[in-house]
C-alpha cells in the first residue's frame, strides 16, 4: 500500500502540472548594441540567425525607447520608472545606484514564487542595499560596474563572493544563465542577462573577429567619415557572439522542451557606441535623437503571442515591468508612481483602448520628447519621425501648435525630474548594510600626487602614488556601529616594500599595517582588444590585512594614508574591504 503522504505528494505534483504554469521569463539586455546592429534590422554586415528567429517566431516593437547611457536604462527597465526618479544620475562614480527603496521588477516576481537570477552587468549598485542580492536576484553572477576593463577571466562577482571569470565574460555569463536555467527548469523562473558588449573594450577572439578582419563594411554611418572601421569590426564581431550565445539560451530552452511557456526579451541598454550603420537614424549612445534612443526590441511566447508581428506604437524600457507581470499575471502594484505602462493589449491585438503618450528623454537639462509622430528634439526642433527617421527636416514652422504643447511637456517633466531627483543628488556609499563592504577606487577621491590608472573611473585603481602627505578618501555612511576587519588590495613594486598603510576616519582608528610583501604582477594581457588605443588597465591585487577598526553609525570620510614611503612609490591600491565583525 502507498503511504498516504506520497500519495498526497503526488496528487498535488498532478495539480501543479494541470494547473496553468506561469511563463519563465528571460530578458536579454544588451550593452551599445544600435537597432542597425542585427541582421534584422537591415544590417548585411553581419548575420544574427538566432536574435533574428525572435523576431519571426515572436513581436517586433518598431518604435521601442530607452535612454542614451547604460545605468539610467537599466533603473528604467527594473522600476518601471524614469531613472531621475530613483536616483539614479549617471553611469559612474555611483551615480548609477539604483534607491533601495524602488521596488524592482524582480522584486515582484520572486514574491509570486519565481526563482530569480541575474548574470553580466549590473550597474545600479555595488554595495549593499544596492547589490543585486539585495534587489530581488537570489542568484547573481557578473560585476557590478558600468563597465569592465578586461573580457577574458576578469575577477567577477558571485553573490557578493569575489571569484575568477572563466573564459570571455558574455560566454561565461550566458553559461551560468543555462546553469540557473536548468538547476530551475521545474519551477517558474526569471532569468536577467544583461551582457556587457558591445560595450569597450573591444576585446573579442580571433574566432568571431576573423570573420571581419580587414573587411570594408558595406553599410555606413550615414556620414561614412565620421565612423572608425576598426571599432565597427570589433563591435559586429562582438555582436555575433551575442547571437551566439543567444542561441546557445534559445536551444537551452527546446532541449528543456520549455520554449512554448518561457517569454523571452530582447533589447538594448542605448545607441551604437561608434558611429556605424544604424538605419538613417542621427546619433549615437549619449545623443538624446533616435540613435541614442531607439532599441531593437522582440518579445517571443509561442504559447500566448502570436509570430512574426510588428507593432509600431512607441513603448520604452519603462514598460517593461507593468507589461512583464501583467503577462505573467502578476500584480505590478508597488507602493510609487509608475511611469511605463503595460502593452499587453498591443501584443495580443486588443489594442483599441491604447491612448496617445509622449516618452520623454532627459540628459543634464535637455529633454526630448517623443510621440507617435513626432520628435521634438533638445533644441526644439520638430521632426516628423513617421516620414523622417532620420531628422533631417525640422518642420516645427508647419506645426506651431504642436510644438508649443511638446515644449510645455517637456519643461514640466524636466522640473519633475529635477525636483525628484534632488533628493538623491548627494548620497555616501553605504558600509556596513551587509557582513562584507566593497569599497573600489571608483567610489574613492585621491588627493595629491595620486593618480587613477584610467580616465574612467568604473574599472581602475589608484597608482602613482609618491607623498606622505597624499591619501584616499571614501565618502561612507556607515549602517551599524561595529568593528569591522579591514583589507587593503594592493600591489606594491620591488624596493618600494616597507609602506606603511593608515586606514582612519574622524572619530575611529586609525589602524595601521605594513607592506611586507612586494607583489608586481603584469597587466592582462591586451591584444585580443581590437582598439589601436586602450584605455584599459586590469592587474590583480593582493589583500593585505590592515587590522581592526571600530565604525559608528553615520556619515564620514574614511582615509586611506602612507606615513612611511621608504622607496620611490607606495603602493597601487584597487579598493578597501571592510567585514563587519558582530559587536
Ligand atoms: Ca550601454
Amino acid at each position: 500500500m502507498i503511504p498516504l503522504l506520497l500519495r498526497l505528494s503526488a496528487l498535488s505534483l498532478l495539480f501543479t502540472t494541470l494547473a496553468a504554469r506561469q511563463p519563465n521569463v528571460v530578458i536579454i539586455l544588451t550593452d551599445d548594441q544600435g537597432w542597425g546592429d542585427l541582421g534584422v534590422s537591415g544590417n548585411a554586415n553581419l548575420a544574427t540567425p538566432h536574435i533574428d528567429s525572435l523576431a519571426e517566431q515572436g513581436i517586433t516593437m518598431e518604435n521601442f525607447y530607452v535612454c542614451q547611457v547604460c545605468a539610467p536604462t537599466r533603473a528604467e527597465f527594473l522600476t518601471g520608472r524614469y531613472y531621475p526618479r530613483t536616483g539614479v544620475s549617471g553611469v559612474s562614480r555611483g551615480q548609477g545606484r539604483l534607491n533601495p527603496d524602488e521596488t524592482t521588477i524582480a522584486d515582484l516576481f520572486k514574491k509570486n514564487g519565481y526563482a530569480t537570477g541575474a548574470f553580466g552587468k549590473w550597474h545600479n549598485g555595488t554595495q549593499a542595499p544596492y547589490h543585486p542580492n539585495d534587489r530581488g536576484f537570489d542568484e547573481y553572477y557578473g560585476f557590478t560596474s558600468g563597465h569592465w576593463g578586461h573580457y577574458f577571466s576578469p575577477p567577477l562577482d558571485h553573490n557578493r563572493r569575489k571569484v575568477r571569470g572563466n573564459g570571455y565574460v558574455v560566454d561565461d555569463f550566458t553559461d551560468h544563465a543555462i546553469e540557473f536555467i536548468k538547476d530551475n527548469h521545474d519551477q517558474p523562473f526569471f532569468c536577467y542577462l544583461p551582457y556587457n558588449t558591445p560595450h569597450s573594450p573591444m576585446m573579442i577572439s580571433d574566432e568571431f573577429y576573423g570573420k571581419f578582419e580587414g573587411q570594408e563594411p558595406a553599410q555606413r554611418y550615414r556620414d561614412p567619415s565620421a565612423e572608425d572601421v576598426m571599432m565597427t569590426r570589433a563591435a559586429l564581431a562582438m555582436c555575433e557572439n551575442i547571437d551566439w550565445n543567444v542561441g546557445r539560451v534559445l536551444e537551452t530552452l527546446d532541449q528543456l522542451d520549455l520554449s512554448e511557456d518561457t517569454i523571452v526579451v530582447y533589447f538594448s541598454d542605448n545607441g551604437p557606441n561608434s558611429y556605424r550603420w544604424n538605419g538613417d537614424m542621427k546619433g549615437r549612445k549619449g545623443a538624446i535623437d533616435e540613435g541614442g534612443l531607439r532599441s531593437p526590441f522582440f518579445i517571443r511566447w509561442p504559447n500566448s503571442l502570436p509570430a512574426g508581428k510588428s507593432v509600431s506604437q512607441i513603448t520604452g524600457a519603462i514598460d517593461l515591468l507593468p507589461t512583464l507581470t501583467q503577462l505573467a499575471g502578476i500584480n505590478p502594484k508597488i507602493a510609487k508612481t509608475l511611469d511605463g505602462r503595460s502593452f499587453k493589449p498591443l501584443l495580443s491585438g486588443t489594442d483599441s483602448n491604447w491612448q496617445p503618450r509622449s516618452l520623454f528623454a532627459i540628459k543634464g537639462s535637455q529633454v526630448s520628447v517623443r510621440t507617435q509622430r513626432f520628435r521634438l528634439d533638445a533644441k526644439g526642433q520638430l521632426f516628423d519621425i513617421n516620414a523622417d527617421r532620420g531628422q533631417r527636416a525640422n518642420v516645427a514652422k508647419s506645426h506651431p501648435a504642436i510644438v508649443k504643447d511638446l515644449q510645455t511637456q517637456a519643461t514640466v517633466h524636466k522640473k519633475t525630474m529635477q525636483a525628484a531627483f534632488a533628493q538623491y543628488a548627494d548620497r555616501p556609499f553605504t558600509v556596513g548594510y551587509a557582513p562584507s563592504t566593497t569599497l573600489p577606487a571608483r567610489d574613492g577621491e585621491p588627493h595629491g600626487t595620486i593618480q587613477r590608472s584610467s580616465k574612467a573611473p568604473n574599472n581602475s585603481f589608484f597608482t602613482h602614488w609618491t607623498e606622505t602627505d597624499d591619501s584616499i578618501t571614501w565618502d561612507i555612511d556607515v549602517g551599524a556601529n561595529a568593528t569591522y576587519e579591514a583589507i587593503a588590495y594592493y600591489t606594491c613594486a620591488a624596493g618600494n616594500e616597507g609602506v606603511t598603510l593608515k586606514l582612519s576616519m574622524e572619530n575611529a582608528g586609525p589602524t595601521k599595517a605594513k607592506v611586507t610583501e612586494v607583489f608586481d604582477p603584469p597587466l592582462y594581457d591586451k591584444s585580443l582588444e581590437r582598439m589601436a588605443e586602450s584605455h584599459y588597465f586590469v592587474k590583480d591585487f593582493k589583500p593585505l590585512a590592515l587590522g581592526k577598526i571600530k565604525l559608528s553609525e553615520g556619515r564620514g570620510l574614511l582615509r586611506l594614508s602612507a606615513p612611511k614611503i621608504p622607496g620611490q612609490q607606495a603602493v597601487d591600491i584597487h579598493s578597501i574591504e571592510l567585514h563587519r565583525i558582530e559587536p
